[in-house]
């Protein structure tokens, strides 16, 4: 951990305290926002919900995409957690709704020879992750933040939510799911970022 992480971190923890939450949810090198800022690589799509599908292709027994309506049809849940972007915010308790993963990903049947999976947004925007941390019980395909459908900037009209990754591989504007034999790097993973992006272990960056 370098000493901005350890000022910035003490920040955090310090901020948590203050509130009066367990400052060990906060990870090193963040602070806290009650703001949610926006992070967008390029222009954020218009989308018609009356011809959007999202996608689950590539290794898997049955590939299918579903309509809006069929998305919402399926088993819904509200949770609420710590988002954490690799700029240094973090904001607790925020509460999403939307498919958990599970659910969806059952439907596809993954193979045995399945290894990853990158998501592509709508604009070209993709990250990549094992499958273990895709298929993890918090990971959801969420279209509603604190009751809301999501805005427009934060990723209308769904996005994914791994809460255990840094924010930016919780892909807004999703609108398909490539599972893959081997790994393959998204957008930010290709310019710098680091493979895995775990909070909790710093894992900001390559280098
Ligand atoms: N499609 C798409 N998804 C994206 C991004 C993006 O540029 N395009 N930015 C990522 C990054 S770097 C972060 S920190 C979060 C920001 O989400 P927010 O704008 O809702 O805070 O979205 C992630 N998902
Ligand atoms: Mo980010």
């Amino acid at each position: 951990m370098g000493i901005t992480s350890k000022i910035l971190g003490e920040r955090g923890r310090r901020q948590a305290k203050e509130a009066g939450v367990d400052a060990s949810r906060v990870p090193p090198g963040q602070y806290l926002t009650s703001k949610f800022p926006v992070l967008t690589y390029g222009r954020v799509p218009k989308t018609d919900l009356s011809s959007w599908t999202l996608a689950v292709d590539g290794e898997v027994e049955s590939p299918f995409a579903v309509t809006w309506d069929e998305l919402l049809a399926m088993e819904q849940r509200t949770q609420t957690v710590d988002i954490h972007c690799v700029t240094r915010w973090s904001k607790l308790d925020t509460t999403w709704t939307g498919v958990p993963i599970t659910a969806f990903m059952e439907r596809a049947g993954v193979r045995p020879s399945a290894t990853h999976v990158l998501a592509h947004s709508d604009g070209g925007y993709t990250t990549n992750m094992p499958l273990e941390v895709l298929l993890d019980d918090d990971v959801m395909l969420a279209h509603t933040y604190e009751g809301q459908p999501l805005e427009p900037d934060h990723g209308y009209p769904l996005r994914l939510l791994v809460p255990k990754r840094y924010f930016w591989k919780s892909a807004k504007f999703l609108r398909r799911l490539e599972i893959l034999t081997a790994d393959r790097q998204g957008f930010w993973e290709l310019n710098g970022y680091h493979n895995d992006g775990d909070p909790f272990k710093e894992e900001r960056h390559w280098f």
